[in-house]
């Protein structure tokens, strides 16, 4: 086992690597940027370093300073975390050549995943559904002859893309060419690499994605899904697990895929296959994150298994400590991401001073928080400020213990989305699972105006869930598929509407 991991990473992630590192009994190095020096993550490690100024450019990523930190330190593993430094193969590559081990997959496997022509190529050799698309794009008269083969709408996508960078929506071939040097541009100016590839677009699909891990004897494990459909500009906002978009046949099928695409690059460590789901169903991969997400505590919750110990002990070349069929998924739980941002102005960013701050807990709640009272949200770096995960036996006592959480949760200073989320988890859609990617752009309308019937919202969610568990029964005869407007109206009953606010 090591005996010093550098955790090169800030905020709550390193927090939950310091936790996982503390119990199995090594020793944590933190490092941090001047606008972090009495973070919360340097107060939990053993050792702190300073490493620059507050921009990451000059902190948390530069190489060359968290290496020397590493090698000071006596640090003999680095955690990455997400973000930063997690996806970049030269840091995988440098760490190995300072006889430093990075706690993530070998360099070639992000090489791979994070070239996206090149990923699907991969995939579609293992059998693995892809979009139905093409490889580079070339000349521009095959350009619109693919399309029209392909169908229109399609989308160009930037192979050094991914999370929704360099990707354009065309519905007609007139808009084409001019899409295809507009976004071409753009990934040549953000990625120095202008390579572009086309997909047939899925209308409202869902985001589905499956945990692995993988070991350095060649095992490799599923632990299902997270449903991930709930985003705003490519920002996840709130996940779960299990999906509702999936029936357990397609939840079978989509873990052994994973497996399979996972295997096809040898992986080793931690990693996520992201899927596109159609509305019949059908799954296409979409790409592969080489780290830990963000939004991982949802999978341990379901599954019990320790995602960042096994990151760490599958480092240290374990085999893995479960296999297969062990892995159950049981009840249900859901992650709200606490961000330092205003829904009443357009989530603009809102750091500064948390004045007071109570967080939730109790039975079934779990807190990754990367802050504390009296601490100031540096206007540096990502704005979240925690994850807030509700666990319960069913997906309704999930969504009533989130809620219950939520209520708990005060923080004043700074503005967050917590009334966000509860208008999210409230609303009949999200109360029914028919959620699509679609659905803040669809359904958010700024915030309901008055606090009042926030107050309300444990019996306006029981009264939704009492509608849509009618409706399911109704929905069964009638074999409609997603939520129906039944529910809308029992919840339009209880006041939730315009003019009764
Ligand atoms: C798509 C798509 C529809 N069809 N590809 C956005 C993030 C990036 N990982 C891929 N994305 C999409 N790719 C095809 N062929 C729709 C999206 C998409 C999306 C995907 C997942 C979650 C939220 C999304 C929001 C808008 C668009």
């Amino acid at each position: 086992m090591f005996k010093r991991v550098l955790i090169a990473n800030r905020g709550e992630i390193a927090v939950r690597v310091i936790r996982a590192c503390r119990e199995l009994g090594i020793e944590t190095v933190a490092v941090y940027s001047d606008a972090d020096r009495s973070a919360l993550h340097v107060q939990y490690a053993d050792h702190a370093y300073p490493i620059g100024p507050a921009p990451s450019s000059e902190s948390y990523l530069v190489i060359e300073k968290i290496l020397d930190v590493a090698q000071q330190s006596g640090a003999d593993a680095i955690h990455p975390g997400y973000g930063f430094l997690s996806e970049r193969a030269p840091f995988s590559r440098a760490c190995s050549e300072a006889g430093i081990t990075f706690i993530g997959p070998q360099p070639e496997a992000i090489e791979k995943m994070g070239d996206k022509v090149t990923a699907r190529a991969i995939m579609q050799e293992a059998n693995v559904p892809v979009v139905p698309g093409t490889d580079v794009l070339g000349d521009e008269n095959e350009v619109i002859a693919a399309a029209e083969k392909i169908g229109f709408p399609v989308m160009f996508k930037a192979s050094a893309g991914g999370g929704g960078k360099g990707m354009r929506l065309v519905e007609k071939k007139e808009d084409a060419l001019s899409a295809l040097r507009g976004v071409r541009s753009e990934a040549q100016s953000s990625f120095g690499d202008d390579r572009m590839y086309m997909e047939k677009f899925v209308e409202k699909p869902r985001h589905v994605e499956v945990q692995v891990l993988g070991d350095m004897h060649g095992n490799i494990i599923h632990l299902y899904e997270r449903e991930c459909s709930l985003q705003r500009r490519h920002q996840k906002v709130i996940e779960e697990s299990p999906s509702t978009a999936i029936n357990q046949d397609v939840r079978e099928q989509m873990g052994k895929v994973a497996v399979e695409a996972a295997k096809a690059v040898n992986y080793v460590g931690a990693g996520t296959v992201e899927f596109l789901v159609d509305a019949q169903q059908n799954f296409y991969f979409l790409e592969m994150n080489t780290r830990i997400q963000v939004e991982h505590p949802i999978t341990e919750l379901v599954t019990g298994v320790d995602l960042v110990k096994a990151q760490i002990e599958i480092a240290t070349g374990e085999p893995l400590a479960i296999q297969q069929p062990a892995v159950q998924q049981r009840g249900w739980a859901i992650e709200c991401r606490i961000y330092a941002e205003d829904p009443a102005r357009d989530f603009f960013p809102s750091p500064g001073k948390i004045q007071i701050l109570r967080t939730p807990g109790g039975y079934g709640v779990r807190d990754d928080s990367g802050v504390y009272e009296g601490w100031e949200v540096p206007i540096h770096y990502d704005p979240m400020i925690s994850k807030l995960c509700a666990y319960g036996r069913t997906r309704d006592e999930a969504i009533q213990r989130m809620l219950r959480a939520l209520q708990e949760y005060t923080v004043e200073g700074i503005i967050t989305n917590i009334p966000f989320h509860r208008w999210a988890l409230t609303h009949p859609r999200f109360v029914s699972g028919d959620l699509d990617t679609g659905f803040i752009p669809q359904e958010y309308r700024g915030l309901p105006e008055e606090e009042d019937h926030l107050r309300h919202e444990i019996i306006l969610v029981a009264a939704a869930l009492a509608a849509y568990h009618k409706d399911k029964e109704l929905a069964q005869s009638v074999s409609s598929p997603q939520g129906s407007p039944g529910n809308v109206s029992a919840w339009r009953a209880t006041g939730w509407r315009e003019g009764v606010r």
